[in-house]
């Protein structure tokens, strides 16, 4: 069977960037691609690249699980489960680290951004994330991986490391493709329209959290940084902000954005943004719900439960394989 695979890491509350570029792309494909398996994953072991206080830590990893759910992953379709739950991750990260150069993850621009912003030190880490990626990724042979734009590069290097690691033992890893979805991809800030809306901004008004009240969500909205022109009109390059939003109001409701310029021709940003608003807690409202339901249930921690028994009997058997092709122990039977 074939298979798709993702994750996200437990870093701070879910966004409607990480929502609208990712995880209802996820929604979208467990209903549109039926012969596929599933494998969507709470990359907690990424989150601690950086470090973390555990009673948040442990609360980001739950509220991630339940809000999977509540965006409309069915647990039926989907193998949903915690990184650190399946040790094959790391072991096979740690396989990787052997195939991998300092010259290569030197240039991961992730790895730039971040390291730059830390200021008591860079861990190994953080420079070494992309090994543990490829590792989460290649271990379960997907053949797409659905991501944003900014996770490109890290695809890449996935894909050159299978390469490396087929031809040094003998073609063993699928070699994926990644999924990048065309409108949605990069939803920006709300208060730095050029940046990505990134859940570890220390600017609360720079997004919209899944699980904001309704008068937080139109108030964000509200105070979005737009331009002096006044037009509601598509144009990323020129007017970054009012271009945000209307890729938020599109991939929301799937207008294209002509119909939504048409739909507001003559009229101010102040009855778009207030539409916006509207429509965006429209779209979060069902979610919230049955987050409550889920998050402090038994149910999630059967679908967690179950997701992780899947992802071992898979990771094993392919660690397994790859430790034997590399010559590491003694040989299989
Ligand atoms: P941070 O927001 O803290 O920078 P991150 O992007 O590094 O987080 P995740 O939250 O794990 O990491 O990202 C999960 C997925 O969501 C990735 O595929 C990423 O590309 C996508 N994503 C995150 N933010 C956005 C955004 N603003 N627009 C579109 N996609 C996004
Ligand atoms: N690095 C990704 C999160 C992530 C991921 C993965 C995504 C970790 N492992 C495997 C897809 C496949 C991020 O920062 N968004």
């Amino acid at each position: 069977m074939k298979r798709i695979l993702s994750g996200i890491q437990p870093t701070g509350s879910l966004n409607i960037g990480t929502y609208l570029g990712s995880v209802k792309n996820f929604v979208k494909l467990q209903d549109k691609l039926p012969d596929y398996e599933f494998f969507i994953f709470i990359a907690d072991l990424h989150a601690i690249t950086v470090y973390k206080d555990k009673q948040v830590l442990r609360k980001l990893i739950k509220e991630l699980a339940a809000l999977y759910i509540a965006c409309g992953l069915d647990p039926e379709r989907v193998n949903l489960f915690i990184q650190s739950e399946v040790p094959a991750h790391s072991q096979m990260a740690y396989l990787f680290q052997c195939n991998s150069y300092m010259g290569e993850l030197e240039r991961m621009t992730q790895f730039k951004d971040k390291a730059r912003k830390q200021e008591k030190g860079v861990t190994v880490g953080l420079f070494s994330y992309p090994t543990l990626m490829a590792a989460d990724i290649l271990i379960y042979d997907p053949d797409f991986v659905p991501v944003g734009k900014d996770q490109k590069q890290h695809l890449e290097l996935t894909r050159d490391i299978a390469v490396r690691m087929n031809n040094k033992y003998n073609d063993i890893f699928t070699v994926p493709e990644p999924l990048i979805a065309e409108i949605g991809a990069k939803i920006n800030s709300l208060s730095n329209p050029t940046a990505k809306m990134s859940k570890s901004d220390d600017n609360e008004k720079s997004r919209i959290n899944l699980l904001d009240p309704e008068n937080i969500i139109k108030k964000r909205i509200k105070s979005a940084i737009t331009d002096s022109m006044g037009t509601v009109k598509y144009d990323p390059e020129n007017r970054p902000g009012i271009s945000n939003l209307l890729t938020i109001y599109s991939v929301i409701t799937n207008m294209p954005f002509n119909d939504i310029e048409d739909k507001y021709e003559g009229k101010g940003y102040k009855e778009f943004k207030e539409d916006l608003g509207a429509i965006v807690f429209q779209e979060l409202k069902p979610i919230q719900e049955r987050y409550n339901e889920l998050i402090n249930s038994k149910e999630l921690d059967l679908i967690l439960d179950k997701g992780r028994d899947r992802a071992i009997q898979v990771t094993e058997r392919k660690l397994a394989k790859t430790m034997d092709r590399i010559g590491l122990g003694r040989k299989r039977k």
